[in-house]
């Protein structure tokens, strides 16, 4: 994978990480998927389609790439899918606690892991908001907790999670599931209210973990496992938009988008969703105005001592 490029070809004067307030960081993970594999080539196929995206956003009125999207080296660690969730944490809690508004694509879902592990070590009252048709309350399988199947078990435990568009689940996760906390996709289909409901139990602070699967597979049929009576487009927009109007969303990820070669349309949408949601975040912010992602100051305190390479990327 190409390090040298841009995202979705920005001039290089917004790209720049020192002065960008966004951060990208692919991770190409696919070790413990179970069915479609190919979840590894995710990251590129979505930086593909977004260099063939009109970077102005008709609803917003904006062109949030003035913000600044720095996107990294991906992160390649695979010796184990415990090394690669280790490394996750590492650099994602390196990003945040530079001030930066971070965000992955995936790569598997395992990915998570790591990814919730650093904002929660990060951010006060942390909602893990879990976007997904599978429950991935698991606390292990196939003899490992790093398991796509696991994402949010750990979540499940050290935060408060909110669970939205599951349809697939094993009896067991029942033992790790919130009912007042889950939004089962056949409930919601016939409930005008969720997206209120949905609100209501999110903290202040909010970190999305966006897994590609929970929409229809009729507009994403390019992910591992495709479970029918998915969210739609526009749903899935009003959503996410109110969820960034009243909540601070720390950061967020996007999984599980397995490319397919005949069929462009499913990583176009995930590369537009993805910029939906930093236009959703950044909306009614000069490009001037300084960024503050408002961690947790004591933790600060804690780790002033750690040291960061400028360089390192
Ligand atoms: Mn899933």
């Amino acid at each position: 994978m190409s390090t040298k490029k841009n995202y979705a070809g920005i001039p290089d004067e917004f790209a720049q990480l020192e002065k960008a307030k966004i951060i990208l960081i692919p991770v190409p993970y696919d070790g413990t998927s179970t069915w479609g594999k190919g979840s590894d080539k995710g990251p590129q196929a979505f930086l593909e389609a977004s260099e063939n995206m009109e970077l102005y956003d008709i609803e917003t009125d904006t062109e949030v790439y003035e913000q600044g999207i720095h996107l990294t080296a991906p992160i390649t660690e695979n010796s184990s899918a415990e090394a690669m969730v280790n490394a996750v944490h590492k650099t994602t809690k390196e990003y945040i606690k530079r001030n930066k508004f971070v965000t992955l694509v995936g790569g598997e879902h395992s990915i998570s892991i790591g990814t919730i592990r650093a904002f929660n070590e990060c951010f006060d009252n942390l909602t893990v908001l879990h976007i997904d048709a599978h429950a991935d309350l698991r606390e292990s399988y196939e003899g490992t907790k790093y398991n796509h199947a696991c994402a949010v078990h750990e979540a499940s435990q050290t935060t408060n999670l909110v669970q939205v568009g599951i349809r697939s689940m094993d009896a067991i996760e029942k033992t790790f599931m919130d009912d007042e906390k889950t939004f089962f996709a056949h409930d919601m289909v016939n409930d005008e209210y969720w997206i209120d409901k949905v609100i209501e139990s999110l903290t202040d602070n909010v970190l999305i973990t966006f897994d590609l699967d929970v929409l229809d597979p009729s507009i994403m049929p390019s992910t591992g496992t495709p479970e029918p009576g998915g969210l739609f487009w526009y749903e899935t927009l009003d959503f996410l938009k109110q969820v960034f109007e009243e909540k601070n969303v720390v950061g967020f990820d996007m999984v599980e988008l397995c490319p397919n070669e005949h069929d462009k349309s499913a990583d176009f949408l995930a590369a537009k969703l993805y910029y939906k949601m930093l236009s959703y975040k950044f909306m009614g912010k000069a490009a001037d105005e300084e960024y503050d992602n408002t961690y947790d100051v004591d933790y600060k305190a804690a780790n002033a001592s750690l040291k960061y390479d400028d360089d390192e990327d």
